[in-house]
């Protein structure tokens, strides 16, 4: 087997398994953000990822694909429902953000999901090189570093967390608190979305674990008298700008933006919301202030349209099939009540489209609408503000969003605040066009700027460095 100097392990293969034209299985890039953004790093270190192909039960041995080398994981049907759908998506999802659902605690869950993490763990220590540096991706992973390091001392770990870490209050109901934390903890490099987040995670780990924290790193014993420095801080993901620039800048999409706007009758203003149709994304939220706008009078379905897209998400998981049901009963009462024979309150969509459209439709978005209840970083207010070239547009962003803290130049709303999302949407709807310019171009200089290749040199370049020093710790003992 052939072993890489870097390591990616991740929930997800990069890869969609998919039947081609002769019938045949093959494998497809799937086109997610770390995908891109680890492409050209994967690329020049021969890199591995190890990941689950997403479909149970697929039995594939290690193979190449576009310059890396892939190795699956492979699932049963019992680990998807037990480990992805049961502990990651319906106790440790809910939990890390915040508890907006209920999350519920399955012993046979975490029993299925320390299990999962090893099976991970062991097929990367298998995959990697002496010496090499093995990068975690993620909240159904936690346990990995820990799991790797004892396995292989020799590697250099980094984890980085894609959600929220939550406040302590919260945090301690995990009945498992103590076992995660000391998972994450095997990793040189622990990177969070936000500040905020390594502040959680520091204070997690003081008062379940009584360890020295301090802005350097914090200190875990190896259990041999010598100590590590784990560093835990905030690396903001990002997106690769430049391609959203580019899509935004090609004649048919921009041609298609326009399109879009004649296909809803030309309303003077068109609002959209692009989400994972996920309970975290404050969708219900954002309908509520909208057709109160609506009964209120201050807009009117022939001037205001609201474009709803709400990709299909974790569609068995129960809490996901109820939201669905919801969202789609306050569509259909908002349409009702207002709806024309020309013209529409709520395109509603419950689809995913190829990134074209998505940029087509964030041309023709005069107000993107993010308005999360809570959100690890929200990657499509950092896509709407890279695809607008033209300085136009108006980004109103939840500061319970990570986005927030960089994206300052948005109009921040608190979403669980319906009149203050109502007066900020109707500030959008009315933003004179030499706003919208001074706003949309601080908004772009950030986005243009920190983009994902400059994220993940920064945390790699820091992974270096700290598992450098911890080697020559251990070396000195
Ligand atoms: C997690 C964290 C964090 C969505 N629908 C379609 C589509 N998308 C794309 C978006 C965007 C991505 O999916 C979603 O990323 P987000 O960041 O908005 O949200 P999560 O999926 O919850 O991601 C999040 C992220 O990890 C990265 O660390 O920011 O906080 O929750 O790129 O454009 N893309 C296409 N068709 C769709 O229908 N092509």
């Amino acid at each position: 087997m052939t072993q890489a100097e870097l390591v990616v392990v991740a929930n997800r293969l990069p890869v969609d398994r998919v039947i081609d034209a002769d019938g045949e299985p093959t494998w497809r890039r799937s086109p997610g953000g770390l995908v891109t953004a680890l492409e050209p790093v994967m690329r020049r270190a021969d890199g591995a990822w190890v990941g689950w192909p997403g479909q149970s039960d697929i039995e594939v041995e290690p193979f190449e694909f576009e310059g890396t080398y892939l190795v699956p994981v492979t699932l049963s049907a019992e680990d998807v429902e037990l480990y992805y759908e049961g502990m990651s998506n319906d106790t440790i999802w809910p939990l890390y953000h915040d508890v907006i659902a209920e999350p519920r605690y399955r012993r046979v869950w975490w029993d299925s999901y320390v299990k999962v993490n090893r099976r991970f763990a062991e097929a990367a220590a298998a995959a990697a090189a002496p010496g090499a540096t093995v990068w975690v991706q993620d909240y159904q992973l936690q346990l990995v570093p820990k799991m790797l390091r004892e396995a292989r001392p020799d590697l250099i770990i980094g984890y980085f967390h894609h959600i929220p870490f939550p406040a302590y209050g919260l945090y301690s109901q995990l009945p498992w608190r103590r076992q995660m934390l000391e998972g994450l903890l095997g990793a040189d490099v622990i990177g969070f979305q936000r500040v905020a987040d390594a502040g959680n995670f520091a204070r997690a780990v003081r008062r379940q674990l009584r360890y020295g924290t301090k802005a350097t790193g914090i200190t875990v014993p190896n259990g041999d008298g010598t100590t590590r420095n784990v560093l835990a801080r905030a690396f903001p993901i990002s997106i690769d700008s430049a391609s959203y620039v580019e899509l935004a800048r090609r004649p048919e999409i921009r041609a298609r933006a326009a399109e879009i706007r004649s296909d809803l009758g030309n309303p003077r203003k068109i609002l959209l919301g692009v989400d994972r149709l996920d309970y975290t994304k404050g969708i219900r939220h954002r309908l509520k202030a909208y057709s109160e706008l609506l009964e209120d009078g201050a807009i009117s379905v022939e001037d205001v349209t609201l474009v709803q897209v709400a990709s299909p998400s974790r569609e068995r998981v129960e809490a996901y099939v109820q939201l669905r049901d919801e969202i789609e009963l306050s569509v259909g009462r908002v349409n009702g009540d207002f709806d024309t024979m020309g013209h529409t309150a709520v395109r509603y969509l419950h689809q995913a489209f190829p990134r074209e459209e998505m940029v087509a439709l964030f041309l023709a978005a005069d107000v993107m609408l993010v308005t999360a209840l809570r959100d690890g970083m929200n990657l499509v207010a950092k896509e709407y503000v890279a695809a607008r070239a033209d300085n136009r547009g108006v980004l109103v962003l939840s500061e319970f969003a990570g986005a927030a803290d960089e994206l300052s130049s948005a109009v921040r709303i608190n979403p669980h605040d319906i009149d203050g999302m109502k007066e900020a949407i109707m500030r959008a709807i009315e933003m004179p066009a030499a706003e919208q310019g001074r706003r949309m171009r601080a908004l772009r200089r950030k986005v243009l700027e920190n983009d994902v290749a400059r994220w993940s040199e920064s945390f790699l370049a820091a992974l270096g460095s700290a598992g450098t020093a911890n080697r020559a710790i251990r070396a000195d003992a």
